[in-house]
């Protein structure tokens, strides 16, 4: 332990604690802007510069131990001068151009401006002129407003372990971007959007479709249903302040109908129909001898990534659609023909954690009855923007009900939204539906939580079948590396690209820090726990469908709806 001295404060803290936690200790908030909670130490921007006393010596508080008798200033004239000359050499190079910025109100640097009262920058504005790289339907990127952090580097190289960000030239020209600067679209890119999750700033962010959505909305003869994904019902409530993991689920519903969408639909409904698809491949590939391990399917940024990176391993994949697109599949054939419109007049949203999910629904692959099954994918933070802009009180409203007949779901479903999710709602059911006889145990416990790879071992009909979780590319990416190396012994496995899963997907509130992610797991859990239903195939609206329409799971028409093909 050492004793120091921060701003005349004494306090004792262990070996190795930086200035900027130790400050944190004694309450005393040093500005910061590469730093990240989650991530390494970059000490790159030099915001958070403090003095040594008596030394005359400035040093970076993220990067800096403590040591025995240090005695800092966070609030000397020099500190502050310093940090707010850093500031302005940023801002030299960086548009000023907050009122049209998607991050406006939300902007890490924005708030650092507030706080050291930059009215303007003694130095001109020298952004040069790149262009906006919108080539994506999931992302764009605004090279001129990168401040260089190194953030979403990090997270694309270590995390996710997909190499397209990197660093380019150097001194004035210094750049991040993908190899020759190309495009996004010209690259592997999976689309997952966690680099905008991470970005301080408006260089990165998700493609945004809300004008569209207004227009469908505006237009009388469209008739435009919603359905709203796992994950937001505990996410949303952060883009209002509430705690994160609040449920808002019947708050979410309200606002869609004040927002003036014609029906308020659940993606859970659907999530319960992909267990019975999937669940049905499943022990039909361990039946007959197909190709295993069967790994699930439904997560886009991960298809995006096996399709780029391990094409010859496509076979392994659940050939079914993600609750996404069977939801956009029916409502452009069952739905229509039960309200008995025409398809073309309606216009299918759906409210998703994710960018990559953007992409998805324009995939080719994704048309049924000759349309698009999804016309437009809202990311959370831009439905939280809708519902700002349609003066929604979005804390006071009260909770209303989802539409039949998609509003009827399971706590199989909801789980989707969390890692380990669709194992364990898998295992429900296949487990009875092998078997015929009831578990009495539903909860998989042994997948939950937020370890990069995880493993259980279930007995049915006296076999032990192995399976395993991963989620983040860079954990995908070891399990595929088993497969490849014949060291695989796993029946079945569930791969979800983001860290965490759909709760912390690339499109939710900005500030999707670890201990966030673990509060919205514990609200996940506590939904799927006060559901009356629990089991996919317990679900009544599912059967009901499988009765009127689909016939049976894998039938002609399951087949023919509700699941796809790969591109290698
Ligand atoms: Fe997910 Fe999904 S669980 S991918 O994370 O399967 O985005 O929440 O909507 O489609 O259901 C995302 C979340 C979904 C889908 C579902 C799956």
């Amino acid at each position: 332990y050492y004793q120091i001295t921060i701003d005349h404060k004494q306090i004792t803290v262990p070996e190795g604690t930086t200035i900027l936690e130790a400050a944190k200790l004694v309450n005393i908030k040093i500005p910061t802007l590469c730093y990240h909670p989650d991530q390494s130490i970059k000490a790159n921007c030099r915001i958070c510069l403090v003095e040594i006393s008596g030394k005359d010596d400035l040093v970076a508080a993220c990067s800096t131990p403590v040591w025995e008798g240090a005695n800092i200033l966070t609030n000397s004239r020099l500190v502050r001068d310093m940090q707010k000359g850093v500031l302005e050499l940023i801002l030299a190079n960086h548009p000023q151009d907050c009122l049209r910025c998607i991050r406006n109100g939300n902007c890490e640097l924005q708030n650092l401006c507030e706080i050291f009262h930059i009215a303007k920058s003694n130095l001109e504005d020298e952004v040069d002129a790149l262009p906006v790289d919108d080539s994506s339907p999931s992302l764009a990127r605004d090279h001129r407003k990168c401040i260089k952090c190194n953030r979403c580097i990090e997270m694309c190289q270590d995390v996710q372990g997909v190499s397209i960000l990197s660093h380019a030239h150097r001194s004035i020209k210094y750049n991040i971007t993908p190899a020759f600067e190309r495009n996004l679209m010209d690259t592997l890119c999976v689309f997952c959007g966690q680099c905008s999750s991470v970005c301080p700033v408006g260089a990165i962010y998700e493609k945004d479709d809300t004008d569209k959505v207004w227009e469908a909305i505006d237009d009388p003869k469209k008739h435009v249903i919603v359905q709203i994904a796992p994950a937001v019902r505990v996410s949303i409530g952060d883009a209002f302040g509430m705690a994160p993991g609040t449920k808002v689920t019947g708050k979410v519903v309200a606002a869609l109908r004040r927002i003036g969408f014609d029906k308020v639909f659940d993606t859970d409904f659907t999530a319960d129909l992909t267990i019975m698809e999937e669940g049905s491949e499943l022990l039909h590939r361990m039946k007959d001898h197909g190709i295993l391990p069967m790994i699930t399917s439904c997560s886009p940024g991960w298809i995006n990534y096996i399709e780029g990176h391990y094409p010859h391993l496509l076979r392994h994949l659940s050939s079914c659609k993600s609750p996404q697109q069977m939801f956009g599949a029916l409502s452009k054939t069952y739905y229509a023909e039960k309200i008995g419109l025409d398809p073309a007049n309606i216009f299918t949203v759906s409210i998703m954690p994710c960018t990559a999910k953007k992409y998805e629904a324009s995939r080719e692959e994704m048309i049924s009855n000759g349309y698009r099954e999804v016309d437009a994918v809202l990311t959370t933070r831009e439905l939280a923007r809708m519902i700002k802009t349609s003066s929604i009180d979005f804390i006071g409203i009260e909770e209303e009900e989802f539409d039949l007949p998609f509003g009827i779901s399971t706590g199989a479903g909801v789980i989707f939204g969390a890692t380990g999710g669709v194992m364990e709602a898998a295992l429900r059911s296949v487990y009875e539906l092998a078997t015929g006889t009831a578990l009495n145990n539903i909860e998989f416990t042994d997948v939950r939580g937020l370890e990069g790879i995880k493993e259980a071992t279930v007995v049915i009909n006296d076999q032990p079948i192995k399976v395993a979780v991963a989620h983040g590319l860079s954990n995908a990416r070891k399990i595929l590396d088993y497969i490849d190396n014949g060291q695989c012994d796993y029946t079945f496995i569930e791969i979800m690209c983001c860290p965490g899963g759909c709760i912390g997907g690339g499109g939710q509130p900005i500030g999707s820090t670890l201990a966030v992610k673990e509060q919205r797991i514990q609200g996940i859990y506590a939904i799927d726990q006060d559901m009356p239903i629990r089991k996919a195939h317990k679900n009544p609206a599912v059967l009901k469908l499988y009765e009127e329409y689909l016939g049976t799971p894998l039938g002609h028409l399951s087949h023919k709806l509700l699941h796809t093909t790969y591109r290698a």
